[in-house]
Formats: C-alpha cells, sequence, structure tokens
C-alpha cells in the first residue's frame, strides 16, 4: 500500500525571529542600519552551534585524526567521522564510504574531472553540461578535455532560465560519457529537473554529475532516488564553514577511479617499488584534512535537521514568491530568472543602472546582496547582462527585510536619478 505524507508546515515569523537568534553575525548593524543579509548563495551566516563546534575542536579535542592512539585524537576521529555519517543522512546515501570530504564544490568537480575523466576520455567523447553553469562546473570540463581530446557540448535554456529538455535529448548521443548540470542555478534560482536528466542521461549509458551548491540547504536530497553518479556540495551554502564541502558518488565508480592526490592517510602500503591505495573514501582524502571545518559542517547538518529543511524550505519558498512579487513590481527592475521552479533567488537588473552601483547603495542602507556575473559569465552573455543584482534567501530571513530591500531598491533609482 502506497502512503502518502502531508507537506511539513512552513516555519513561522515568530519561529524565524526566535532562530535569528542563533547567528550572532545577523544583529549586527552595518553603516548603522540592521543588517539586512540576503547574500546567501554567495554563503550562509553561521549559527553559534557551529562556531562552538570547531572552537569545541581547536580548545579541547585539537589532534590529527586516522593516526593517533591518544584520547584527543580518539575524540576528534570520532566526531569527524560522524561528520561523514551525517553528510550521507543528509543526502540519503547508501553508505558513508560514499562520502568524500573535498575543498568545496569547485574541488569536487576537479576530482571527477580528474580521476574520472583523464584515464577514461578519449578524442570523439563528449561531455555535456548546460548555459547556466558555474565556472567551477565549466572549466574543469574545459581542461579534461584539452587534455583529452573530448569535446564540451551545451545544453540551451530558454528566457525563463529552464532547460531545453528537447535539445538535451538531442544532444545526447551515444558519444555522451558524462553530463554535469547544476541542481539549482546560483544566479537564476532554477531547480533542475534532475532526475529526468538522470533517466534520459542514463538511457543512453551517460553518467550524471550534479553540482548541488545551491541546492544542499534548500532541497531535499534522496542520492538513492536521484540516482545519480556524483553529486557536490560545499559546507559553506549550508550555514557550515568554509573550505569544506562533499563529493558523493556511487561507490562502484568510486572504487574503479584512481586517487585525486597523494601522500598521507589515502595509501595502504607504500614502498619505493609499489603504492597501493587506502579504502573508501580515505583514498580521496591525501594529507590532514580541514578536521575543524568538517566538525563544523557536521554540527551545521544537526542544526539544519533541528530546524526543519523541509519547514525551512517551505518558509524560503513564502520569501522568493514575495520578493518576487514585490522587486518584480518596482517599475525599471527587470528579474532575470522567471522559470516557476525556483529555490532562494532573485535576480534583476534595473534600467540604466549597472548593478554594482545597486550592490554599493544597498550596501549603505545595510543590505548585502551580490552584483556580478555570480562566476556564471557565458548565462550573462545568454541574457545579454554584463552582471545581475542578486538577493539570496536563508530561512533566517524575513518578509521585513525584503520590504526594507524594496525600499533600498527606490532609492537606487532616487540616487542613480
Ligand atoms: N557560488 C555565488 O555567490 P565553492 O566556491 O566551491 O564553494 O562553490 C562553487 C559553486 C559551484 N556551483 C554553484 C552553483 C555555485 O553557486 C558555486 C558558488 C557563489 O553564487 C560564489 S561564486
Amino acid at each position: 500500500m502506497r502512503t502518502t505524507t502531508a507537506p511539513a508546515p512552513s516555519l513561522t515569523a515568530a519561529e524565524v525571529k526566535r532562530l535569528r537568534a542563533d547567528f550572532p553575525a545577523l544583529s549586527q548593524s552595518v553603516h548603522g542600519k540592521p543588517l539586512v543579509y540576503l547574500d546567501n548563495a554567495a554563503t550562509t551566516q553561521k549559527p553559534q552551534a557551529v562556531i562552538d563546534a570547531i572552537v569545541g575542536y581547536y580548545s579541547r579535542d585539537c589532534s590529527n585524526i586516522h593516526r593517533g592512539l591518544h584520547q584527543l585524537s580518539e575524540r576528534a576521529t570520532a566526531s569527524y567521522e560522524q561528520a561523514r555519517q551525517k553528510a550521507a543522512r543528509h543526502i540519503n546515501a547508501a553508505d558513508a564510504r560514499q562520502i568524500i570530504f573535498v575543498r568545496g564544490t569547485t574541488e569536487a568537480v576537479n576530482l571527477v574531472a580528474h580521476s574520472w575523466g583523464r584515464p577514461r576520455l578519449k578524442p570523439g567523447d563528449e561531455i555535456l553540461i548546460s548555459t547556466m553553469e558555474h565556472h567551477s562546473n565549466i572549466v574543469p570540463w574545459q581542461l579534461l578535455c584539452e587534455a583529452t581530446g573530448a569535446t564540451l557540448r551545451v545544453i540551451p535554456i530558454n528566457d525563463a532560465g529552464e532547460l531545453e529538455m528537447d535539445a538535451f535529448e538531442r544532444l545526447l548521443g551515444d558519444r555522451t560519457r558524462l553530463v554535469s548540470v547544476v541542481h539549482v542555478s546560483n544566479a537564476l534560482g532554477t531547480i533542475n529537473p534532475i532526475e529526468r536528466i538522470v533517466e534520459m542521461a542514463h538511457a543512453r549509458g551517460a553518467l550524471v554529475m550534479v553540482d548541488g551548491a545551491q541546492a544542499a540547504a534548500h532541497v531535499r536530497l534522496d542520492m538513492q532516488q536521484l540516482d545519480c553518479d556524483f553529486y557536490a556540495f560545499s559546507s559553506h551554502k549550508i550555514y557550515g564553514p568554509t573550505g569544506v564541502g562533499v563529493l558523493y558518488g556511487k561507490a562502484d565508480l568510486l572504487e574503479s577511479m584512481p586517487p585525486y592526490q597523494g601522500g598521507g592517510d589515502m595509501i595502504s602500503t607504500v614502498t619505493f617499488e609499489k603504492t597501493t591505495w587506502n579504502r573508501l573514501p580515505h583514498k580521496f582524502e591525501a594529507g590532514t584534512p580541514d578536521i575543524a571545518g568538517v566538525i563544523g559542517l557536521g554540527a551545521a547538518l544537526d542544526y539544519l535537521h533541528g530546524v526543519g529543511l523541509d519547514r525551512a524550505a517551505g518558509w524560503e519558498a513564502e520569501l522568493q514568491a514575495y520578493a518576487t512579487s514585490v522587486v518584480g513590481a518596482i517599475p525599471g527592475v527587470t528579474l532575470v530568472g522567471r522559470a516557476p521552479h525556483k529555490a532562494s533567488i532573485v535576480s534583476f537588473t534595473m534600467d540604466g543602472i549597472h548593478p554594482h552601483d545597486i550592490g554599493t547603495i544597498l550596501d549603505q542602507d545595510g543590505i548585502a546582496v551580490r552584483a556580478g556575473h555570480h562566476c556564471t559569465q557565458p548565462l550573462m552573455e545568454r541574457y545579454h547582462v554584463p552582471a545581475t543584482a542578486r538577493a539570496s534567501f536563508a530561512f533566517y530571513n524575513t518578509r521585513a527585510e525584503i520590504d526594507a530591500l524594496a525600499r533600498g531598491i527606490n532609492r537606487v533609482k532616487e540616487v542613480m536619478g
């Protein structure tokens, strides 16, 4: 018998108010105004629990991991490996061995391009990406293509900012070895139909890598259901520290790939004649990792699941809808990215005003947004704009902050004449 569960109700405004107190950075003033932090796609603020976990490691458990037999090392190793279990649960990976700690999404893509791609690809093979990719999901594949003679092909998008799935189907062919696409676009907010993409790619014998940098904090993830071959996300966009991220991979693929870097911890035995590799996941974690960062990520995942990812996402969806209507209604503002299925991002331009001016004037009002090409230059070219201003939300943002953004945008118009 199939059972259905009702969607979790969204956080309430009162809960959000209480939760904001968990984030010390949110209570500060900037240029004499209360901070309105709407740059969460660049990085989220960190709850006290994450800060405490990092301080706790350095002040109590500071030691190296997987090496020492002493108490401190055992404690640090346990916290580090617990974080791996938490990351596995966060994305519903079948096995924590499939979680490789890396520096972030960027390193995860580079790892796959290097370890999976270099030994396998040859001239005539194709890698498929999309127009809305972040540079970190473009450049590693370009480097791979240069090294192997493979070809990079690009799925177009429509004006709303959605993948053109018919074109994707046509581009998929016997030569396609890998499709690497973003789950949630950092510049448009579009949520891509990953399950469908995986089905279509697998039907043609191609693997799928997903850049989940903007999805992991906002979308419930289930690797076993998505069935993608690789998935990457960064800790710092999910309330954790910078410098850490996760590469998930299917176990048989990871087993078949050579190490990315050589050094300590990733070996089983070393002689000058021959070295054998450690088992997963350690084969891909050479050298002393960012132990405090990984422990901080574990605390961030505990924190987010304590809040409730679905309830947080529900609140963010309300903010997204409200911001889209309020900002989109301001004369002279054009929203860039109007897909019906979006998460936590409102990107816009203003007639005759450079996005850098928008960002600078909003900052004077204490409002933090990002203005620029968002490391998606080919996407900016697709829309014939040099840059956009981007407001991006976390569950701790409020409707009052979006009202402040709208007032700020009106002030930008006044200042710029
Ligand atoms: N986007 C933004 O402001 P790293 O730097 O490795 O943690 O993440 C890279 C990355 C990859 N993919 C997507 C979709 C991303 O959004 C990012 C980072 C930030 O949009 C900084 S450019």
